[in-house]
């Protein structure tokens, strides 16, 4: 009989352990302490044992009865705390709420890209004010008060002398202003020109520059720079050709082309049938730009560079409008990852 106590309460405890719910807690507490529970079924059995054992084994099952009867009663004070708690108010098991992540503009991508291929060639990054002096936009960089070029980039002016930065040379302007060759910088930024909207025109837009300075800088340092930019970019097998072009703040100039990634360079209706898709305009940095800065024009020479992230981004991705960078819409922001 002591044995069949032990069992009991042994079996008790493993029943008693994994239990959650109420209802099972109750339909335990009858089977063991019930009116037909086991251990009142035990309690008539002493009357079938020697008359000598039955005050120790009488004693033994009602201290074991109590023992249940006190872990039964924790264990119902401790579901009435729980009311309110987590587990019988609210289903942990319902997969959370999800925010999602967000992606980066793809016009961010393309500078961080940017930034990281120059970084990586000895370029520093520098940063500037996107309202400038029309010193530093126009007059610094060659284009005095009756150029013609001032006409390719009406601008938005907030007084004669003050305007929304029609490019991002200034800052270059203001860097070399600053500090003694060698320079070595690109700077990235929101760009402002007067222009209606259209496919390929938005009033704001960003450019990304690039600058060196230094003794014995040759075209062929410009035209190794930008080739492997280009290769980064758009990929190891792209062609990169330089032809001839006008900037008032180089001398001599080019216009940077990238061969056409749709047919490989044959000819298509997305490269205009050329093979070819231009992405920058560059050239060796004028050297009236040198002087006014306070550089030795005889000593010092320089190339610099010039692009649209929007026109760069376009191509990369095979985006024909460039006003989805600015719409916002998430369908198409969160094609880029
Ligand atoms: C364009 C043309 C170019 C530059 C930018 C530059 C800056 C300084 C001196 C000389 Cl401080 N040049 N920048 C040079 C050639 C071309 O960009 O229309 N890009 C979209």
């Amino acid at each position: 009989m002591k044995e069949k106590i032990a069992q009991l309460k042994e079996q008790f405890n493993q029943r008693i352990d994994p239990i959650e719910h109420r209802d099972e807690l109750e339909r335990v507490k009858n089977e063991y302490i019930g009116r037909k529970g086991y251990v009142t079924q035990m309690l008539k059995e002493i009357a079938l044992i020697p008359k000598e054992d039955r005050p120790k084994i009488g004693q033994l099952l009602n201290k074991t009865k109590q023992e249940i009867q006190h872990i039964i009663s924790e264990k119902e004070k401790n579901f009435s705390k729980q009311v309110g708690k987590s587990k019988e108010i609210f289903d942990i098991t319902i997969p959370g709420r999800n925010f999602g992540m967000g992606t980066v503009h793809p016009i961010e991508l393309i500078l961080r890209q940017t930034q990281e291929i120059f970084l990586g060639m000895g370029f520093r990054f520098v940063d500037g004010p996107e309202i400038e002096l029309d010193y530093y936009n126009f007059e610094g960089l060659n284009i005095p008060k009756d150029h013609p070029a001032r006409d390719d980039q009406d601008s938005f002016y907030i007084n004669p002398e003050v305007l929304l930065r029609t490019q991002t040379s200034p800052m270059q302007v203001r860097t070399m202003e600053k500090q003694p060759a060698p320079v070595r910088i690109i700077s990235t930024g929101k760009c402002y020109r007067r222009d209606s909207i259209d496919s390929t025109h938005t009033p704001m837009f960003h450019q990304i520059e690039g600058l060196a300075v230094d003794k014995d800088i040759s075209l062929s340092d410009l035209k190794g720079v930008i080739t492997e930019f280009c290769k980064q970019v758009f990929g190891k097998d792209r062609k990169v050709r330089f032809r001839p072009g006008y900037f008032p703040f180089v001398e001599p100039g080019a216009e940077v082309d990238v061969s056409c990634g749709l047919c490989n360079g044959k000819g298509c209706r997305s490269c205009g049938h050329t093979g070819w898709l231009e992405i920058m305009g560059a050239g060796m940095v004028h050297p009236n730009v040198l002087e006014m800065a306070g550089y030795d024009s005889e000593k010092l020479t320089g190339f610099a560079f010039g692009m649209g992230v929007e026109r760069i981004a376009m191509l990369k991705y095979g985006i024909n409008d460039i006003r989805l960078f600015f719409e916002n819409d998430l369908r198409f922001l969160t094609q880029f990852k």
